[in-house]
Formats: C-alpha cells, sequence, structure tokens
C-alpha cells in the first residue's frame, strides 16, 4: 500500500445511510430540496432527491413555480430507488396532484420507504403551492401510506376543514388526521405559546406535546422543511417514528438559533442546520 493509499485508507469513514427528499427548489437556498439536503448531511445520512417543482423566490416569497411533469418525477424516483438503499423518504412541495397520485401509487405498492409526508400547500408568505384543487382527495391516499404526517396550522385546517388555532383544536385536528392512515401525526404550532413553540403529535393512542423554548426571530424559513428532512433522517438511523420527531424537534431548534442572528436577505432567513450539527457534535 502507498502512503498516499495509507492516508485514504485510515481517513475512510462507513458508509452512510441514504435518506429521499421528494421536494421543490428554492432558489433563496432557505427551504425546500437545500434545506433538506443540509439536514441530511447535518444528522450524518447521505441525501437523495427528487425535483417536483422548481421555484423562483427569495427570503421575501414565492414569485414563481414550474412543476415537473409526474413522467419526470417518476424518472427520478426509480432511478434513485433502483440502485440505492433508501432508508426513509419525506415529501415536501409536491407541486400538483398528478405527483401526488404518482408518489401515492408507488408508495401503495410497497415501492417507497417509510415515508414522512409534510403537506406543503401554502408557503409561509400566502402564496399557494399546488395547483389544482382537488386537495384532500389527492393527498387522502397518500397519507394512508404515510408514517408520519407534519401539517402547519393553516394545512391542518385546510385538510380537516376545522378551525386549528389553540392547543385544543390541534389535538382533534391531530386526531382526525390520523384517521386517514400515518401512524403518527404532528401538527406544528408555529406560534408562541406562553414561551414556547409547541407542537402536537397523536400516535393514535397518546397525545405529546413537542416543546422547545421560543426564539424571536424574523429568520424561520425553511423550518418546516427542516423538521420533516430531521424525522426522515432519523427515521434512516433506525429511530422509532415519535423519538426521531421528538429528536428533530430538537435540531429545528438549534438551527433556529444559530441562524437567529444572520442578515441574509430582507425578508424571511434560512436556518443553520449545518451549525446544528457541529453543535451537536462538540456537546456529545
Ligand atoms: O416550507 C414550505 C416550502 C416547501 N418547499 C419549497 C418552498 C417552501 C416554502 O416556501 O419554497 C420549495
Amino acid at each position: 500500500m502507498t502512503y498516499d493509499d495509507q492516508v485514504l485508507d485510515r481517513q475512510a469513514s462507513p458508509t452512510p445511510k441514504v435518506a429521499l427528499t421528494i421536494a421543490g427548489t428554492d432558489s433563496g437556498g432557505g427551504a425546500g430540496v437545500a434545506a433538506d439536503l443540509r439536514t441530511f448531511g447535518a444528522l450524518g445520512v447521505f441525501g437523495t432527491f427528487v425535483v417536483t417543482a422548481v421555484t423562483a423566490q427569495n427570503t421575501i416569497g414565492v414569485r414563481d413555480f414550474l412543476a415537473m411533469t409526474p413522467e419526470m418525477v417518476a424518472a427520478q424516483l426509480d432511478a434513485v430507488v433502483s440502485d440505492m438503499d433508501v432508508r426513509a423518504a419525506k415529501t415536501g412541495m409536491l407541486a400538483t396532484s398528478g405527483v401526488v397520485k404518482l408518489i401515492a401509487g408507488r408508495a401503495a405498492a410497497g415501492e417507497l420507504p417509510p415515508l414522512v409526508v409534510d403537506p406543503v400547500l401554502v408557503g409561509s408568505s400566502g402564496k399557494a403551492m399546488f395547483s389544482g384543487d382537488d386537495l384532500a382527495g389527492a393527498y387522502r391516499d397518500l397519507f394512508a401510506h404515510a408514517i408520519v404526517l407534519t401539517p402547519n396550522l393553516p394545512e391542518a385546517a385546510l385538510l380537516t376543514g376545522a378551525r386549528v388555532c389553540d392547543l385544543e383544536e390541534m389535538e382533534a385536528a391531530a386526531r382526525k388526521l390520523h384517521g386517514l392512515g400515518p401512524r403518527l401525526v404532528i401538527v406544528k404550532g408555529g406560534r408562541r405559546h406562553q414561551a414556547e413553540a409547541i407542537d402536537v403529535a397523536f400516535d393514535g393512542s397518546c397525545v405529546t406535546l413537542l416543546r422547545a423554548p421560543w426564539i424571536e426571530t424574523a429568520n424561520v424559513h425553511g423550518t418546516g422543511c427542516t423538521f420533516s428532512a430531521a424525522i426522515a433522517a432519523k427515521l434512516a438511523l433506525g429511530l422509532e417514528p415519535l423519538e426521531a420527531a421528538l429528536e428533530a424537534k430538537q435540531f429545528v431548534t438549534r438551527a433556529i438559533r444559530g441562524g437567529s442572528r444572520w442578515r441574509l436577505g430582507a425578508g424571511h432567513g434560512p436556518l443553520d442546520q449545518l451549525g446544528a450539527a457541529a453543535e451537536r457534535a462538540t456537546t456529545g
């Protein structure tokens, strides 16, 4: 063995577990595929990705988006899953009911790994992230195959047809959405409850509150993407859904805190997913 080979050999690390995101791009880098891949990398998982839509956006908002055809989404998906041992996947912005149906069909056929579904319907700036109107219908079949479902407050309201504002209403929505099939539903608060950011999880028997200290910052773009990607990463590493969600919540909190003073763009800036990993490494 040459000296160079010996150095390379000593640096070799074990093969990482593989996770997949099926999501849209964000040209501003804060949300979507970019946030997911940073999160996967930060948590020690190798990230693969299927692009469902390209968005033109920055920290201020989404200006436009172009959805990929279901055929092109299927081609990307097949390329990845036929080649690599993907341990967990997440869906983010799926953009059209054709793509939702495609993913639901693949999940029903048992062709997808354990799935975290983040039902991205409305961007944080209020812009619709979905074209077509049979939302509940298109998503219903996909929910049936989700291991974890992570709607935010407006999405939970849209999907249940009920008001979802306080903790009681979040629990009611989580219970209702659980009836559609996911093993764990987490309704994300994204708002301040006293000094905390609280999400409500329901697994069919127990309600668990995911609590974290509230961090005062405008830099929260990509929080939902980061949370669902972190859950998928933890599932890929072998954790159970609720444990994965609790650890993902801590990861998101560290990432928000890390980027809380950043000044990137005039609107809602991104999170520091990579710094959250470094913090984890130094604190064990
Ligand atoms: O956070 C929802 C979301 C998901 N995916 C993409 C986005 C956004 C929000 O803007 O741009 C691509």
